[in-house]
């Protein structure tokens, strides 16, 4: 890790933990569970031990209770390890976080406990094949039916899907637009619940995506997560934090392929002197580093304006989701690159962390609409 001279003693602490971690339980395994395209469930689990099941559900209600800041350390170190692990749990927390800050007393003591110890998996279900970038012009519906709701829909590459217990489902109530959405937390085992295929992908292959069918799944009043007509907003306010987790998981892969260089670099001689000596190819080095650490600056600024309540955060999460996304992608890939021919080979692992930042770029939003994002708060005031 870059040295960031601001980090508290409980800060610093807890990246060590969670790098001790992502070292231990994730990198030695990360190729083989890409490879052969295994979610390793358990070792969530072990991780959700550690706390990170709940990062930032409040302390009274079974999380860690930790900051916005706190929870970009975790992803970045955690993604040291494997990206697609910490992206699918910043996912899982993100679910976690909208049912503690948006649900009633009921619904948290039902839910929070199992997805804090990560017994139950969280999935997030806002995309539709007809919805992607335009999310809020979604097309599954749920209507009232006296003291109950029926959803009928499909949902589009659902990180988790078929694994998770528990889906955030945003469904439309009303209107056309983003004011006639609601949100719901529908279980897997609900009738009318089911999956697509995994999907064959690029990267994050550690997780499966799958499609999310509901089927006229009737659940009870009480499933809607907030008003009726405020899903949008509890899904965008929850895609803030979501950004951010992304960000700092493109963070800890970039991290990892640039620490993989020096090492490598260093052991590597060629036209009689160790590669890591060649003046060029340490510029490329000090570029990679200075870039990365300018973005975790974004990010922890962000992380911070989201802390604080500030009007500002979710246009600096989408300048710090853009900004370290593209960054990352680019410092892992002049890794490739710095590894020669042995970078394009799976057993070195630079590959596979190429591949799974590259969607970073496109999920959570993607890096276009995050421009959207920014232009519109430069335009509009
Ligand atoms: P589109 O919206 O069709 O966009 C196509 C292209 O047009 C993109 O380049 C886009 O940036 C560009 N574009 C669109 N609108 C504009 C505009 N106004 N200006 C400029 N350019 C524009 N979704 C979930 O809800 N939950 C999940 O768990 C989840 N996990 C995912 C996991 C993976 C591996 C992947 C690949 C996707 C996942 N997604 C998930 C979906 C993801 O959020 C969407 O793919 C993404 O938001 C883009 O939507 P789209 O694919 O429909 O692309
Ligand atoms: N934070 C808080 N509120 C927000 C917000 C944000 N980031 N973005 C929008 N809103 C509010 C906005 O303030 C407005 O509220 P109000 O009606 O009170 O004024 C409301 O939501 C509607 O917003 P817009 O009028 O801006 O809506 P529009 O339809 O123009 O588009 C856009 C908004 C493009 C920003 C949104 O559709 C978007 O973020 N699209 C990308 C979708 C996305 O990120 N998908 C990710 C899926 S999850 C995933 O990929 C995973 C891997 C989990």
């Amino acid at each position: 890790m870059s040295p960031v001279t601001t980090l508290t003693e409980d800060q610093l602490a807890l990246a060590e933990v969670t790098l001790d971690f992502a070292q231990e339980h994730l990198a030695p395994h990360a190729v083989a569970w890409d490879q052969a395209k295994h979610f390793p469930v358990d070792v969530i689990r072990r991780a959700a031990g550690l706390g990170l099941g709940g990062v930032y559900v409040r302390e009274e209600h079974g999380g860690s209770g930790l900051s916005r800041a706190d929870g970009v350390l975790v992803f970045e170190t955690l993604a040291t390890g494997c990206p697609s692990i910490a992206g699918y749990l910043s996912i899982h927390n993100m679910v976690a976080w909208m049912i503690d800050r948006y649900g009633s007393q009921v619904q948290r003591e039902r839910w929070l406990p199992a997805l804090c110890s990560a017994d139950t998996l969280g999935s997030y279900c806002l995309t539709e094949p007809g919805a992607g970038s335009d999310a809020a012009a979604l097309r599954t519906r749920a209507e009232r039916d006296g003291d109950h709701y029926v959803l009928t829909g499909v949902k589009q590459f659902i990180s988790g899907a078929g694994a998770a217990g528990i889906y955030i489902v945003m469904a439309r109530t009303g209107e056309s637009g983003p004011g006639g959405i609601s949100a719901f937390v529908i279980e897997r085992e609900d009738p009318g619940v089911s999956f697509g295929a995994n999907e064959q992908k690029m990267g994050w292959n550690a997780q499966p995506t799958r499609q999310v069918v509901l089927d006229g799944v009737r659940v009870p009043a009480d499933r809607r997560l907030g008003a009726e007509g405020d899903g949008f907003r509890i899904a965008m306010n929850g895609l803030n934090g979501g950004r951010l987790g992304i960000a700092a998981c493109s963070l800890g892969g970039a991290q990892s392929a640039l620490d993989r260089s020096l090492a490598y670099l260093a052991d590597r001689e060629a036209f009689g002197s160790r590669l890591l000596d060649r003046q060029a190819l340490q510029f490329r080095l000090a570029d990679m580093a200075t870039e990365l650490a300018a973005a975790r600056a974004l990010v922890r600024q962000a992380a911070e304006a989201l802390d604080a309540g500030d009007p500002l955060a979710p246009r600096l999460c989408a300048m710090a989701k853009r900004f370290a996304t593209d960054t990352g992608y680019a410092v892992a890939d002049a890794a490739l690159q710095l590894h020669g021919g042995y970078g394009y080979l799976s057993e070195y692992g630079i590959e596979k962390i190429v591949r799974d930042l590259r969607v970073h770029q496109i999920l959570e939003g993607t890096n276009e609409v995050m421009r959207v994002i920014v232009a519109r708060g430069l335009t509009e005031t």
